[in-house]
């Protein structure tokens, strides 16, 4: 059974460009996945199509209203018999991560709901006990973005989703160390040379850089990432 992935967003179009291209194309092609876009607009039931409303208690901003999102929610749902995963892109949420994906892709219906601008009326994420995820510490100007983030991390994760190519083991995130540096022709560019040990053709000398070169930049760059390496490195000795 393919996933069915539901998206709710008061900008649908700005998804088609998206899951229209490279592997959340390919996959929904070979029929790994389906894609269902519903604007939430048009669940409103007053002369303006309102979807929002100024906050009680006052402040900045609009919140998104329960009625529309409520209604929206359950008429999505009832197109199809198998329970959702309600996920609410909110900058309150869990951080989405690549072990969130592998629990995500393991799913067979996403409901992802994206508002704009502003935040959810608390009843909302109450009422729908839905997952609230953001996808890290930066502020976005709706949860499209990241709804797509979300969709695209998962998707590809999918058995066949990926070519012959790449397909298991992603260097990063796989063991927790990112990648090695890598090169292509020529040997030389613009006085910037290929490693010597790349081009020796001793592969378990190849091998032993690359972990090296590995380990170095994790360090470095992901201090984060580097001590949690360690701690599995040394639960792995006991
Ligand atoms: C007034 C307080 N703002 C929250 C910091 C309001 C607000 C700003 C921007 C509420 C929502 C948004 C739009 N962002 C998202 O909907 C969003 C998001 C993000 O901004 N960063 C990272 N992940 C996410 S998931 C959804």
């Amino acid at each position: 059974m393919s996933l069915r992935i539901d998206i709710l967003t008061l900008f649908p179009e700005m998804f088609g460009p998206v899951l229209g291209t490279s592997i959340p194309k390919r996959a929904a092609e070979k029929g790994l996945v389906e894609y269902h876009l519903t604007n939430i607009r048009s669940f409103a039931t007053d002369a303006h199509l309102s979807v929002d409303d100024k906050p009680f208690g006052g402040g900045p901003g609009m919140v998104m209203l329960c009625q529309t999102l409520f209604d929206a929610v359950e008429e999505v749902e009832k197109q199809d018999p198998r329970p959702a995963t309600r996920i609410l892109l909110t900058p309150q949420g869990r951080l989405f991560d690549q072990a969130l994906a592998e629990e995500l892709a393991k799913q067979e219906r996403l409901l992802l709901i994206a508002g704009h601008y502003e935040g959810f009326d608390e009843r909302i994420i109450q009422g729908l006990s839905s997952m609230e995820l953001s996808i890290g510490d930066y502020i976005l100007s709706g949860g499209e973005l990241a709804a797509m983030v979300v969709v695209d991390g998962v998707v590809r994760l999918l058995p066949g989703a990926l070519g012959a190519v790449n397909g298991a083991a992603d260097e990063t995130f796989a063991d927790g160390l990112l990648e090695y540096p890598q090169y292509t022709r020529p040997r030389e560019f613009r006085g910037m040379n290929v490693p010597e040990v790349l081009l020796s053709g001793n592969h378990k000398l190849i091998a032993q850089w690359r972990l090296e070169q590995r380990r170095i930049r994790t360090q470095h760059r992901r201090p984060d990432l580097w001590q949690a390496y360690l701690r599995k490195e040394k639960q792995k000795e006991q």
